[in-house]
C-alpha cells in the first residue's frame, strides 16, 4: 500500500460511525487512547467465544491454542519493534506498569544512595513518579533536562547531568503534552558513551514511527497496546538481554516461578520472570490483531499522512484571533496544544464536546509542562491515521464558535 484510503479505513472503525450531541463523532484524542479497528474488537470476540483457557499451563487443548496465541503476539511485537529475541519482550498492562516494573527492578539492583537519574522536563507523570519513588527508596537525586520555550530539550544541559553517578536514563519520544520528537538516538548514544542504560517511553511514538530496538541500541522500551489501535490493559517492555537477566522479579506469584518451596524459590527464566499471575489474555492476543493492521498501512504511510495533517491543523488553528500553541518544536508528532487568549482550556473542551468534537484538556499528566509555560493547561487535538482534514476544518471551525462565546 503506497497512499492510504482513508475513507476505507475509516469503515475499519465501527465507533466513528456513531453521533455524539447528535453531530457526527470528530475524535481527537488519539493520545488518550485509539479507537479500534473491527480485526481487534473481532479478536477479543474470538478469544472468548473460539479458545477461552488460562495459558502457560494446560494441557487441554484450548490452553495450548490460547497460549500459542499469547505468544504469537510476543514475537509479533518482536518482529514490530526488531528485538533481537522474543524473551525479550515482557507483556504488562501498559506503559505505566513497564516504567514502574524498571524503576522497581533495575533500582533495586543499581541504584544506591547518592545516584544520580535523569529523566526530562516533558515526561508524562508515569514517567516521573516511579523514579521519584526510587530515589526517595534508595536517597538517589533525580534531575531533569531542561527544555525551550519551543517544547525542545536542552541537550547542552543533557551532555553536562552525565557522569559516574548517573544509573538511568528515563525520556520519552514523544511528548504527549507538547507532540515534540525528542532526539532518542542522540540521547541514547551519549548515555552509552558513558555505560549509561536509556529507557524511552514509545507511548505517543510507536504508532506513528518506525522503531528498530536494535538500531537504536535502547535498553528498554515501553508503550502501551491502547494507544496503537489495540486494547486496553495490554502493553509492552522491551528490555535488552542483559539488563532483564540481572534484574530481580517485579512481582512474585504463579507463571514466575520454577519450582517453590517454603525454604526457597527459583524464578523461571525470560520473559516469565517478569510476567506474574494470569495475564489480561484477550488484550495479549488482540494486540495481535492490532499490530497486524498498522502493518497493513505502513508506518511510513501513517506517519506521511499524519504529518500532514499535523501541519494542515497546525497552519488552520494558527489563523485563529489569540491561539497560541504549545509547543513549537522543529520535529513534531501528531499533537497539537492550544490555549486562547480570554478563555480556559477546559470551556473550551465542553463546547466543543457539544459539537461532537472530542479533544482532551487540562494538563495531560503533565504537570510540571504546563508550569513551565505557566498556564493551566491546554486544549489539545491529538491525531491518528483515520482523521481527516474535514475534521480538523470542524476542529476551526468549533474553536471559533466557542471562542465567540466564552470571549
Ligand atoms: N507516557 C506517555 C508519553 C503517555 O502519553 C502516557 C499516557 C503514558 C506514558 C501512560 O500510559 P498508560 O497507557 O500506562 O496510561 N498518556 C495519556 C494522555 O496523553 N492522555 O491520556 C493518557
Amino acid at each position: 500500500m503506497d497512499t492510504l484510503d482513508i475513507k476505507t479505513i475509516r469503515e475499519d472503525f465501527p465507533i466513528l460511525k456513531r453521533e455524539v450531541n447528535g453531530k457526527p463523532l470528530v475524535y481527537l484524542d488519539n493520545g488518550a487512547t485509539t479507537q479500534k479497528p473491527k480485526a481487534v474488537i473481532d479478536a477479543i470476540i474470538n478469544y472468548y467465544t473460539d479458545m477461552n483457557s488460562n495459558v502457560h499451563r494446560g494441557v487441554h487443548y484450548l490452553s495450548q491454542i490460547s497460549t500459542d496465541a499469547f505468544e504469537i503476539t510476543r514475537r509479533k511485537v518482536q518482529e514490530f519493534i526488531n528485538a533481537k529475541h522474543d524473551y525479550e519482550i515482557i507483556i504488562t498492562k501498559g506503559t505505566t506498569d513497564s516504567i514502574n516494573l524498571v524503576a522497581s527492578c533495575y533500582g533495586q539492583e543499581f541504584i544506591s544512595n547518592g545516584d544520580e537519574i535523569i529523566i526530562s522536563a516533558m515526561e508524562h507523570h508515569s514517567n516521573i513518579v516511579p523514579w521519584q519513588m526510587i530515589c526517595e527508596a534508595k536517597g538517589a537525586i533525580l534531575k531533569v533536562i531542561p527544555m525551550t520555550e519551543h517544547g525542545e530539550l536542552d541537550m547542552e544541559t543533557y551532555k553536562s547531568f552525565l557522569n559516574p553517578k548517573t544509573k538511568i536514563v528515563a525520556v520519552n519520544y514523544v511528548s504527549n503534552a507538547l507532540g515534540t520528537i525528542n532526539p532518542v538516538k542522540e540521547i541514547i548514544d551519549l548515555a552509552h558513551a558513558q555505560n549509561i542504560p536509556v529507557l524511552i517511553d514509545a507511548a505517543q511514538a510507536v504508532q506513528h514511527i518506525k522503531i528498530d530496538v536494535q538500531a537504536l541500541d535502547v535498553d528498554f522500551l515501553v508503550f502501551s497496546g491502547h494507544k496503537m489501535y489495540g486494547p486496553t490493559g495490554v502493553g509492552v517492555l522491551y528490555g535488552k538481554e542483559y539488563w532483564l537477566n540481572k534484574m530481580p522479579p517485579y512481582q512474585g506469584g504463579g507463571d514466575m516461578i520454577k519450582d517453590v518451596t517454603f525454604e526457597k524459590t527459583t524464578y523461571n527464566e525470560l520473559p516469565f520472570k517478569f510476567e506474574a499471575g494470569t495475564p489480561n489474555i484477550e488484550a495479549g492476543i488482540a494486540l495481535n490483531a492490532a499490530i497486524d493492521y498498522i502493518n497493513r498501512l505502513g508506518l511510513d504511510n501513517i506517519k506521511k499522512y499524519e504529518d500532514d495533517l499535523l501541519q494542515y491543523a497546525t497552519e488552520k488553528l494558527q489563523e485563529i484571533k489569540g491561539l497560541r500553541i504549545i509547543g513549537t518544536a522543529k520535529e513534531k508528532s501528531s499533537v497539537i496544544s492550544f490555549v486562547v487568549e480570554g478563555t480556559h482550556p477546559y470551556d473550551i473542551g465542553v463546547l466543543l464536546d457539544k459539537m461532537g468534537i472530542a479533544v482532551r484538556t487540562g494538563h495531560h499528566c503533565a504537570q510540571p509542562v504546563m508550569e513551565q509555560f505557566h498556564i493551566p493547561g491546554t486544549v489539545r487535538a491529538s491525531l491518528a491515521v483515520y482523521n481527516t482534514k474535514e475534521e480538523i476544518d470542524a476542529l476551526v471551525a468549533g474553536v471559533n464558535r466557542a471562542v465567540a462565546m466564552l470571549v
